[in-house]
């Protein structure tokens, strides 16, 4: 095997504003993110990046200060590894600290930009190729009233969105069940729609609002808190079900998929751990026959990149969409190859690894660096 060693890891850490002051899910209102970056630099002076960010502090089991502790005890036992030996650098994160897998999937994102530079390819074509240059995206509308719903809706469709998400609960049902039907009144001839609850509402509530709506054509996302809530809706409800916060690690969704729990997922790359355990996800979904997107919870460029290319592998009529908080960030890292939604799609980058070569002066000095 080749050798390539790892001598200096760099951690930072970068405030997002939320362009238009605020993004609302049933349970957070974030006005702006904290992302954890890590710089991995090889002995022959290769960069690769990696990135991860909570959308704030109870969307998931997540937390921004965490994840750059668990990088900070993670990073001294990865400096001289291989960078080449993607999984074997994965069993050393292991066997270093536990579980983590949101801080682990910024160095395992890196490993995966290291190779492709070291080998002189996309992130894509290691991971099997991309089955589209072009990869649809969806537009995410947070928790507002029904009219504000319908015109942002209105105006993303005529950016050319052909997929929206409308974030709903946390409220009266009544008003999410009149903001979906004003939502959908808009939608052009082969938009999709998914409501996605981020785990808002009671099986009651689940129920309610899809017997209400059920002549509407709609994805459910994440309904109720847990899988035993969402399990139990099989039948009481008329639409299909997504999960997303409850495929909380690969053995959730290989559950998932084998209680046949819902009809696709939406899934985050950090959250499973990085591109290694999305490539493996992706291939469970396609043996299942279960549509997926491949997102994050927030990030900029880097992130975006590695949700770009794990999306560009996945069968296009499996892939839901790839979505990027790029439409809620006024700067990119890469201010010349940063990953950009144009008509409501993402042209996978071209250059070797992700494709994006960050401006690190952006995020000041490092908050912790190791080797060197
Ligand atoms: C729309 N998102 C991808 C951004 C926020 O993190 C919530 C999330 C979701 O789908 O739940
Ligand atoms: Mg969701």
């Amino acid at each position: 095997m080749k050798f390539m060693r790892i001598s200096e890891i760099h951690i930072y850490r970068h405030d997002l504003p939320v362009v238009g002051g605020v993004f609302r899910t049933s349970q957070t209102s974030m006005t702006s993110y904290d992302t954890t970056i890590i710089e991995m630099v090889t002995e022959n002076g290769l960069v690769g990046y990696g990135e991860t960010c909570p959308h704030g502090t109870v969307y998931q089991p997540h937390h921004a200060a965490g994840a750059r502790a668990a990088l900070h005890d993670i990073a001294p036992h990865l400096v001289g590894l291989n960078a080449l030996g993607i999984d074997c650098v994965r069993d050393a994160m292991d066997k270093a600290l536990a579980g983590h897998r949101y801080a682990k999937a910024a160095v395992d994102i890196a490993l995966w930009d290291l190779s492709g530079k070291f080998y002189g390819a996309r992130v894509c074509d290691l991971l099997g190729g991309a089955k589209q240059e072009t990869v649809p995206s969806y537009f995410s509308i947070g928790v507002t009233e029904p009219e504000a719903a319908a015109s942002i809706a209105r105006e993303k469709q005529a950016e050319g969105y052909r997929r929206l998400q409308l974030k709903v609960g946390g409220r009266d049902t009544g008003i999410d069940i009149e903001g979906i039907r004003k939502v959908h009144e808009t939608l052009k001839p082969g938009v999709r729609l998914a409501v996605d609850v981020n785990r808002g509402w009671t099986t009651r509530d689940a129920v309610t609002v899809s017997q209400a709506c059920r002549d509407l054509p709609l994805i459910i996302e994440q309904p109720c808190d847990t899988v035993e809530e969402i399990a139990s809706l099989r039948g009481r409800v008329s639409h299909a079900i997504f999960l997303d916060e409850s495929t909380e690690g690969p053995g959730a969704v290989l559950q998932a998929v084998g209680q046949r729990m819902c009809d696709g997922f939406s899934l985050k790359v950090t959250r499973l751990g990085g591109i290694s355990t999305m490539r493996t996800i992706r291939d469970v979904c396609r043996t299942a026959n279960l549509p997926m997107t491949c997102d994050d919870a927030w990030g900029g460029d880097i992130i975006a990149a590695a949700c770009t290319h794990i999306g560009a592998t996945v069968s296009p009529r499996l892939l839901e969409g790839v979505w990027l908080a790029a439409p809620y960030i006024d700067r990119h890292y890469d201010p010349k190859n940063g990953i950009r939604i144009e008509s409501g799609h993402i042209r996978v980058p071209g250059g070797p690894g992700l494709g994006v070569q960050p401006d690190s002066t952006i995020w000041g000095p490092p908050v912790a660096s190791f080797g060197g």
